[in-house]
């Protein structure tokens, strides 16, 4: 049975031309800063953001990661929404790679205000941690693929440089924001001190993730990248794929925004089911289940080859890719019509 999946943009597998570009790719020691490859890929991702400098690295943990490690000391603070990827799904590594505690903002969807840094900045006081960094996730995950509004962005990184924070945007999936809005990366990334993108998920390469920041940033960044373990060798094999992904995957996504909607439209109406299609605005769709353990109708969907995930224990997450297309999306609709028909 063919599967098709929607656990994640994660599981997306390298195309024919991408192996192709991979297998001839330059390559030398990328910790003696040799591999021609990967320096392609850093300026070109610097480029695109327009940032003095990017550091290729093996995930997005890792560059989130060293963004709070690289613009914190052990003792800071930062600033982040509660559902957040760095604070909700990176094993608790602030505090445990850099001694950062987490001061956790409730979001709508993922999206905070100014007037929400506000109240959680604090007096400068010995009793309390120096509030160093706020983290924004464009789009955000476990928001439902929400896209950070560019007036929000301003309002709170306003808030934020009044306060003499540094500012960090995780932006995993900011190729999705820009395809969906048109405003380009770097209108994005020029609010942040330092921006994570990742070449691993909706784009379709099979490893790797980017920091780009000022140069003197990702000098630093790159030491702790060493300390992390993350200096590979011959890493322009998989810098190729992620710059193949960068300059042939990024338009595309908008079918995968269509595929999410349509779906979401789709099943908006399915009794023991909800939806809220309005929400659904890039190739994230959040499903709330009321008919049944979430893991039931995950199992259920396997049964018939969809896979999807179950986030909590009433709702599950399907995100649309580069392997998933039209015809697979009407397959999914009558699934999902027998699945929560027959309990
Ligand atoms: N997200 C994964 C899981 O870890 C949940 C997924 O399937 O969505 N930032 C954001 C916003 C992410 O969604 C992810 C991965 C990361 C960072 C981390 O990237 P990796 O997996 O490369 O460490």
């Amino acid at each position: 049975m063919k599967l098709i999946d929607f656990r994640s943009d994660t599981v997306t597998k390298p195309s024919e031309q991408m192996r192709k570009v991979m297998a001839e790719a330059e390559v030398g020691d990328d910790v003696y800063g040799e591999d021609p490859t990967v320096n392609k890929l850093e300026e070109r991702t610097a480029e695109i953001l327009g940032k003095e400098a990017a550091l290729f690295v093996p995930s997005g943990t890792m560059s989130n990661q060293l963004a709070i490690k690289t613009l914190t000391v052990p003792g800071d603070e930062m600033l982040l929404e509660e559902n957040s990827h760095c604070y909700y799904y990176e094993s608790g590594a602030p505090a445990a790679l850099s001694g950062v505690t987490c001061k956790l903002i409730r979001g709508n969807r993922g999206i905070f205000s100014d007037e929400d840094v506000k109240a959680a900045l604090r007096p400068d006081n010995v009793h309390f941690p120096v509030t160093k960094l706020v983290c924004v996730e464009n789009t955000h995950n476990r928001g439902g693929g929400t896209i950070w509004p560019i007036e929000a962005i301003e309002k709170v990184v306003g808030v934020a440089k009044e306060a003499k924070l540094k500012i960090h945007l995780d932006g995993a999936r900011l190729w999705n924001a820009s395809a969906a809005t048109g405003i380009a990366e770097k209108e994005y990334a020029k609010y942040f001190d330092t921006v994570n993108v990742c070449f691993s998920k909706g784009l379709g390469a099979p490893v790797g993730s980017a920091l780009a920041s000022s140069a003197e940033v990702i000098k630093r960044a790159r030491r702790f990248r060493k300390q992390f373990g993350g200096g590979m060798r011959q890493a322009g094999i998989i810098a190729a794929g992620a710059l193949y992904a960068l300059e042939n995957n990024r338009s595309r996504l908008t079918q995968d925004h269509e595929n999410a909607k349509n779906l979401a439209l789709q099943i908006a109406e399915l009794s023991g089911i909800e939806i809220e299609p309005q929400n659904v605005q890039t190739n994230i769709i959040m499903i709330k289940v009321s008919s049944m353990p979430a893991e039931q109708l995950v199992e259920k969907l396997k049964s018939q080859g969809v896979l999807a995930l179950a986030g909590a224990s009433d709702a599950i997450r399907m995100v649309t890719n580069l392997h998933i297309s039209k015809k697979d999306i009407d397959y999914t609709v009558s699934v999902f019509k027998k699945a929560v028909a027959d309990k």
